[in-house]
């Protein structure tokens, strides 16, 4: 399938969800999670680092490992296709971008207010009374990808700040997920980019948005479970795939 069969949908789309995970930032140096070699959870035990339990039973393991996260994702710029979502945006005003992604590169490329299903690195708050906390100024001092760091207490109840993410076996936030559902069941196109689509609820995003009607691209270089689903499936990566997606848009609005 063509980048010119895509292209047709978007250009008579008007109410557009572009929802992403962490293959839009594999460009920009952020390693995803289930790739097979670079993959986060190839090098780092899920289990004991992104759950509360891990948290709770050695919350400098968790935290320190955070940081440098939060150093790497720091230290990235948005790559080209943040940069064309931000224009897809542009010129489509009906457009929602709905990530997975806890980095701000979709803001940093001019996205306006997307929605984090997964929280974010730059959203601490305390782990008992959920006050949100002062987060650290400057992009950190590059800990040691283990190295253990003990979180800060809270201004207000003293337990430990934790990272304002999404852990495995905890809820999304409830206004977000509210708003990107009914965002893909009101849509007239959902573009699926660099998700393995097997992390739930989200996966269900694009799923409401077929269910409802909507075609859906999916540039990915990889096949995923959502395949089925998908109208038009690009193999590529998102920083070449979506810049020539882009090109279709009329000239003013996309560049
Ligand atoms: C490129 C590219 C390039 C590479 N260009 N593309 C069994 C069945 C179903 C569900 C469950 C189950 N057992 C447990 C569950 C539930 C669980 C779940 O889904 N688990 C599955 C993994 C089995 N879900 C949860 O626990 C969620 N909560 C929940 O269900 O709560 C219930 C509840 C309700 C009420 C009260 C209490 C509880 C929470 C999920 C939280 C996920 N958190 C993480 C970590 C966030 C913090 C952090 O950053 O550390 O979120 S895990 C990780 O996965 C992260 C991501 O957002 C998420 C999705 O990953 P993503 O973005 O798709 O990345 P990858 O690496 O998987 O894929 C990258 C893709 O990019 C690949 O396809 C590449 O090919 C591609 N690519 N280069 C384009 N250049
Ligand atoms: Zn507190």
């Amino acid at each position: 399938m063509t980048v010119r069969e895509a292209a047709d949908l978007l250009l008579k789309a008007r109410k557009v969800v572009v929802f992403t995970g962490a293959g839009v930032s594999a460009e920009s140096g952020i390693p995803t999670f289930r790739d097979a070699l670079t993959g986060l959870w190839a090098r780092f035990d899920a289990q004991a680092l992104a759950t509360p339990e891990a948290f709770e039973a050695d919350p400098a393991l968790v935290y320190g490992w955070y940081e440098w996260r939060r150093t790497v994702v720091g230290r990235a710029r948005p790559n080209a296709a943040h940069t064309a979502i931000a224009k897809i945006e542009a010129a489509i005003p009906g457009t929602v971008v709905v990530t997975q992604n806890v980095d701000a590169l979709h803001e940093q490329a001019g996205s306006v207010s997307p929605i984090h299903l997964h929280g974010s690195l730059y959203a601490p708050r305390c782990s008992s009374c959920a006050e949100p906390a002062t987060p650290p100024d400057g992009p950190g001092d590059e800990p040691a990808d283990g190295r253990r760091l003990t979180p800060p207490a809270c201004e207000h109840c003293g337990a430990p700040v934790r990272p304002g993410v999404v852990w495995f076996g905890e809820a999304l936030p409830m206004d977000a997920l509210e708003a990107a559902v009914a965002a893909a069941a009101d849509c007239d196109l959902l573009i699926t980019v660099g998700t393995s689509g097997v992390v739930y609820p989200a996966a269900e995003i694009p799923q409401v948005a077929a269910r409802f009607g909507a075609p859906v691209i999916q540039v990915n270089p990889l096949p995923t479970p959502l395949d089925d689903i998908c109208t038009v499936n690009l193999r590529g990566p998102a920083a070449e795939v979506l810049p020539e997606l882009v090109l279709s848009l009329p000239p003013t609005a996309a560049r």
